[in-house]
């Protein structure tokens, strides 16, 4: 029996459009991250105590899992895991920017929005090869990093609040070379009110 499962899109495959277009989604949906969900399975087949816990619960303690799987599960998990948190962190109705407490605690760590914005930007431009760009907390501070293929902030301790996914598959198709202009575009469609909520959780 399959322990994970890939979950549905929060919106149409073209609700991103014209800024992700509906290609892109479904490839990288129903494809990459079906196959990493696949892959987290066979790895994980016929080992009870991994359907115990989260995917996210899994890699924030990555030297429990057992070493022969260890590596699987790091990429897989991971591609699970930072799959299912970026969809949720767009939306077609983006207000644009944060407010409230998410605004003033960027405003605080960067300076401004527009200097947070520059600052996330050139991290998720500048990330060689495959990865991602996040903001996450780190115990009481917001950091900015990139991690390597589909390694997670949460493997370090910290609470992702957001991110964006900077593999070629994410914007090839639409953007070709051209990771600047996607990055550009994703500023679009963040779905600021489900990390003011992530921030005010945590
Ligand atoms: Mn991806």
């Amino acid at each position: 029996m399959d322990i994970f499962k890939l979950p549905n899109l929060p919106y149409e495959y073209n609700a991103l459009e014209p800024y992700i277009d509906e290609a892109t989604m479904k490839v990288h949906h129903d494809k990459h991250h079906a196959a990493y969900v696949e892959k987290l399975n066979a790895a994980i087949e016929g080992r009870d105590e991994y359907a115990k816990k989260s995917i996210d619960d899994i890699l924030k303690n990555t030297a429990a899992i057992d070493e022969n799987i260890r590596q699987s599960v790091i990429n897989n998990g991971g591609g699970h895991a930072n799959h299912s948190f970026f969809w949720q962190i767009m939306t077609p109705k983006s207000d644009k920017s944060p407010s409230g407490k998410l605004m003033d605690a960027l405003n605080k760590t960067f300076s401004s929005f527009t200097k947070f914005k520059e600052s996330f930007s050139q991290v998720a431009l500048t990330r060689f090869g495959s990865g991602w760009a996040w903001l996450s907390l780190d115990k009481d501070k917001l950091v900015i990093e990139s991690t390597p293929n589909q390694d997670t902030p949460l493997s370090s301790g910290k609470t992702p609040l957001f991110c964006l996914d900077v593999w070629e598959h994410a914007y090839y198709l639409k953007y070709q070379n051209r990771r600047a202009d996607y990055i550009e575009a994703f500023w679009n469609v963040v779905n600021w009110k489900k990390i003011e909520e992530l921030f005010e959780k945590s």
